[in-house]
C-alpha cells in the first residue's frame, strides 16, 4: 500500500510553471499556497498583486486577487483590509516594486500598523524588465545598469528593508528568510504561517522577507545562483526574526 505524503495545494492551479527554470518565485508561490491551505483560508484570502515577475502568482494561485500599480500594493491592501477586516490580506512584492518606486507606500503602511501581511521577494534585481540595478543589488554585483558592478560611491549601499521596518513602533512581526535549500524553505514557510496567524488573530502589520534569485538576469545556471546567494546575498542580508510581538512579551 503506497502512502500519500504530498499533494498539490488546493489553491494552486494544476499547470506547468512559467517562471524561468530555477526561479525561486516558483518556490515562494508554492509555500504561500501551502500555508493558505494549512490555515484553511483559501475562501478568505485576498492577494494584492504588484508589478514584476512577483505578480505572476496571478496565473497560479486559485484565490481572490486585486491588481495594483507599481509599488502601490500596500496602499491598495490598506483599503481592502480596512473594509474587510476579517479577510486574510497579503501582498507579495519584489524588491524593485517595494524598495524603489514603492518605498513610501511600504514604510507608511508599516508605520500605520495596517493589519495585513507583506511578503517581500528580494532577488536583488529588476527581474521582469531585464535585470536593472535595484536598491537591493549588492556592492560589486553586475546588472544591466551597473555593468562594472554596483558602486557605493554613486549608487549607495543595498537597502535592508527588515532593518528599517523593525525600527518602526507598529509592526508586530518582521523576519528575513532565504529559499536556498529545503531546510531554509521550511523555516520560511513557518515564518509566513506565523505572520498570517498573527493577522488572523487581529494583530498588526507583519513583514516577511524572502531572499530569492533571478538566474536569468544574473546570467548564471540555477545551481550557481544558489551558490551566489550563499556566498554573497545571504552574507549581506542577515536571516533572522528581527521583531516578534509574542516573543517580546
Ligand atoms: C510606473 C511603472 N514604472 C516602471 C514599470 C516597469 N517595471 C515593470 S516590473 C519592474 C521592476 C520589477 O522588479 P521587482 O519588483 O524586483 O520584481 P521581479 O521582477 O524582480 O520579481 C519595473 C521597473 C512599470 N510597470 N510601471
Ligand atoms: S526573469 Fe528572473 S525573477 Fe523573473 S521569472 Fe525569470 S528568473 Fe524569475
Ligand atoms: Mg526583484
Amino acid at each position: 500500500m503506497m502512502e500519500k505524503i504530498y499533494s498539490r495545494p488546493n489553491c494552486i492551479v494544476p499547470m506547468q510553471s512559467g517562471y524561468c527554470p530555477g526561479c525561486l518565485h516558483s518556490t515562494a508561490t508554492k509555500i504561500i499556497a501551502e500555508v493558505i491551505d494549512e490555515l484553511g483560508q483559501g475562501h478568505n484570502v485576498i492577494n494584492v498583486l504588484p508589478v514584476g515577475c512577483s505578480s505572476m502568482g496571478l496565473l497560479y494561485w486559485k484565490i481572490d486577487m486585486v491588481g495594483s500599480a507599481h509599488g502601490r500594493a500596500p496602499a491598495v491592501a490598506t483599503g481592502i483590509k480596512r473594509s474587510r477586516p476579517d479577510s486574510l490580506v497579503f501582498t507579495y512584492q519584489g524588491d524593485g516594486d517595494l524598495a524603489a518606486i514603492g518605498l513610501a507606500e511600504i514604510l507608511s503602511a508599516a508605520n500605520r500598523g495596517e493589519k495585513f501581511t507583506v511578503i517581500f521577494a528580494n532577488n536583488s534585481t529588476y527581474g521582469m524588465t531585464g535585470g536593472q540595478m535595484a536598491p537591493t543589488t549588492l556592492i560589486g554585483q553586475k546588472s544591466t545598469t551597473s555593468k562594472k558592478g554596483r558602486d557605493a560611491e554613486t549608487a549607495g549601499h543595498p537597502i535592508k528593508m527588515c532593518e528599517l521596518i523593525k525600527e518602526l513602533a507598529a509592526p508586530v512581526f518582521v523576519a528575513r528568510y532565504t529559499l536556498n535549500n529545503p531546510q531554509n524553505i521550511r523555516k520560511a514557510k513557518q515564518g509566513i504561517k506565523k505572520a498570517f496567524q498573527y493577522q488572523l488573530d487581529g494583530k498588526g502589520f507583519s513583514f516577511v522577507e524572502l531572499l530569492t534569485n533571478c538566474p536569468t538576469n544574473w546570467g548564471v545556471e540555477p545551481l550557481d545562483s544558489l551558490k551566489y546567494m550563499e556566498e554573497n546575498t545571504m552574507k549581506y542580508f542577515e536571516q533572522k526574526v528581527f521583531k516578534d510581538e509574542e516573543e517580546s512579551k
